[in-house]
């Protein structure tokens, strides 16, 4: 499933799961009480189920889902079958929306064989609240198992309240099963800095720009239903600049050789993205003047975690002053003419601008830059 958003923006991963920051560190290997220490289990079907209530006050908006299953599992969530897996030495990554309030995980785990053997479910499940909250629920004696697995287990109103809590096995990583190969981390090709155009105004002429500062601004406004819950935004500006993201200062860059990356908090949960730019061109009279930029945004949907990733390019919208408010979400930008691109990522004079791995820590407004409430950035 492929869809446009716009012409500039290019969604790269729909529908795959993310790299997860789950593991299954806290989990553990449970089954029924059969057997008693003994890890060789009788062959078959078993039931396990975990209802999950949010905190009150907290609306559940979606689950990634950590899972390995020995033999076999079919995970169902809300009476609806989510996959299954038919090793136990490689896990499955998964997705789901979340009711928001109570919500039932139930797993059909098959032992094979025909003699006892080794036998468990494992599992990590992290919570997302609608406030950007996050919890994690993993296997332990919390879930109810059943020797057998009766018809409608996994409906909602299924009544499991006889059902015994589960028995932990062993802790993750203990032998027979050791560590379980997890899904790779769906690694999305991304655009990056070096994919970005050095964009400025309709003032540049023969590669230098009038002394001052000037406005940026770029609106992303994702599909229905789809909703940003952070970004990852690295930039540069010959010379200064201020990013702000929704309307809140995000950080401060004095150096076009050198760029910054900040992974910026959306909260709330957006539909939409305002980025704006207070670019400042300090070397008189006139001199090379330029931004860029590359901004993913990971999004919040049914399926979870896709990524947008998009650079500064003639979407991009100018403003040859700094009006009063242009960094604000409601700002209203129509008037702006599109930004005037300059060249690609290592063009001259700018050359390879050094492109960070390590996010840099948020800042405030540069000298003359609009002053507003901090951004929530990750250091
Ligand atoms: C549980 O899984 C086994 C093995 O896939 C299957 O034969 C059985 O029908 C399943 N039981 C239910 C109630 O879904
Ligand atoms: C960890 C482990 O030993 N698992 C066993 C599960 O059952 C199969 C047979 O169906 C055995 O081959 C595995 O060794």
């Amino acid at each position: 499933m492929i869809f446009k958003v716009a012409e500039t923006l290019i969604l790269l991963a729909l529908c795959v799961t993310q790299a997860l920051a789950i593991d299954f560190t806290n989990s553990k290997w449970i089954w029924t009480s059969e057997g008693g220490t003994d890890l060789q289990k009788q062959p078959g079907s078993r039931a396990f189920r975990r209802d999950y209530y949010p905190p009150l006050g907290k609306s559940a908006l979606s689950a990634d889902i950590l899972i390995v299953g020995d033999d076999g599992y079919t995970l169902y969530l809300n009476g609806k079958q989510i996959g299954v897996g038919q090793s136990w030495s490689v896990a499955q990554a998964y997705c789901v929306r979340l009711a928001p309030s109570c919500n039932v995980f139930a797993v059909n785990v098959t032992n094979g064989s025909n003699v006892p053997n080794p036998a468990g479910l494992l599992a990590a499940i992290q919570i997302k609240y609608t406030d950007g909250f996050v919890e994690t629920v993993v296997t332990d004696s919390s879930w109810h198992v059943n020797t057998n697995v009766p018809a409608g287990f996994q409906e909602v109103g299924f009544d499991d309240s006889t059902w015994p809590a589960a028995t932990v096995e062993a802790n993750y990583g203990a032998s027979p099963w050791g560590l379980i190969s997890t899904p790779p981390s769906a690694a999305s090709p991304r655009l990056s800095l070096t994919d970005a155009n050095w964009i400025w105004t309709n003032e540049v002429s023969g590669g230098n720009a009038p002394i001052g500062n000037r406005a940026f601004r770029k609106t992303i406004t994702l599909p229905a239903g789809q909703r940003a819950t952070s970004a990852t935004i690295t930039l540069t500006a010959d010379n200064w600049y201020t990013l702000y993201v929704q309307g809140k200062v995000v950080g401060t860059g004095f150096d076009f050789r050198a760029a910054q990356k900040y992974v910026v908090d959306i909260l709330p949960y957006s539909e939409e993205v305002t980025i704006a730019v207070w670019a400042l061109n300090g070397n008189g009279p006139t001199s090379p003047a330029g931004l860029i930029a590359e901004v993913d945004l990971t999004m919040e949907d049914c399926e979870c975690g896709s990524v947008l990733s998009l650079v500064t390019d003639g979407s991009w919208k100018y403003n040859l002053g700094t009006p009063v408010g242009f960094e604000q979400v409601g700002y209203d930008d129509s008037a702006w003419p599109a930004a005037v691109v300059e060249g690609k990522y290592g063009m001259q004079p700018w050359g390879n601008v050094v492109v960070p791995t390590a996010v840099s820590p948020p800042s405030g407004p540069a000298p003359g830059a609009p002053s507003a409430m901090p951004a929530s950035v990750a250091m």
